[in-house]
């Protein structure tokens, strides 16, 4: 917004000048908008303000089995809890249409700064499976909007899984110590 408002200032004062013939408008994604300054009626700063998100996807376990089958842990951020009733996770089949989205159920609430697991496993009807040998996994929230994507790689071990350290970092490691459902701080990084 900063960067806008100086763009939009700088061009006012060219309108002052009469030495500008447009309006020249750089955004984020590196392109650039031109407009004719005699077809601007008039220049408003709109209320919007960017979606903030709060959950990420914070460990991934893909070496599941009948008995313990795949999960995704999903952290919330935030300092307040958050109803993620509709949000969805899927691969690559879920998002070419080929397999269901595995969407977390009505009443879904993560307390702040807490957990949620959610099965993704082949064996579950509703849901798909992880790749064990790596894959993409992505996350949206309730109206269809990607929060969040990941990309794991193979996991060597069933005792293995994925993640983020700290909680809702960047930085993602191989674990090997699980830590389904609580916080991957304190979690042993394969070395
Ligand atoms: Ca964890």
């Amino acid at each position: 917004m900063k960067k806008l408002f100086y763009t939009l200032f700088l061009a006012t004062m060219m309108v002052a000048n009469l030495s500008a013939q447009d309006l020249v408008i750089h955004k984020t994604d590196g392109s650039v908008v031109n407009v004719a300054l005699n077809a601007i009626d008039s220049i408003t700063f709109s209320n919007a303000t960017p979606v903030e998100n709060y959950i990420l996807m914070n460990e991934i376990f893909s070496r599941g089995t009948d008995e313990d089958p795949d999960w995704i842990e999903v952290y919330n951020t935030s300092a307040a809890s958050i109803d993620i009733s509709g949000y969805k996770i899927y691969d690559g089949g879920g998002q070419s249409g080929s397999k269901p989205k595995k969407e977390f159920s009505a009443g879904t609430i993560i307390p702040a700064n807490g957990f949620v697991v959610i099965v993704t496993d082949d064996a579950d009807p509703s849901g798909f499976g992880l790749s064990s040998g790596g894959e993409e996994v992505w996350l949206e929230n309730a109206t269809g909007v990607v929060i969040d994507d990941v990309v794991f790689p193979a996991m060597a071990e069933v005792t293995y899984s994925y993640g983020r350290q700290p909680d809702g970092s960047a930085n993602f490691f191989i674990f090997t110590e699980i830590t389904k459902g609580t916080s991957n701080n304190d979690a042993t990084i394969l070395p």
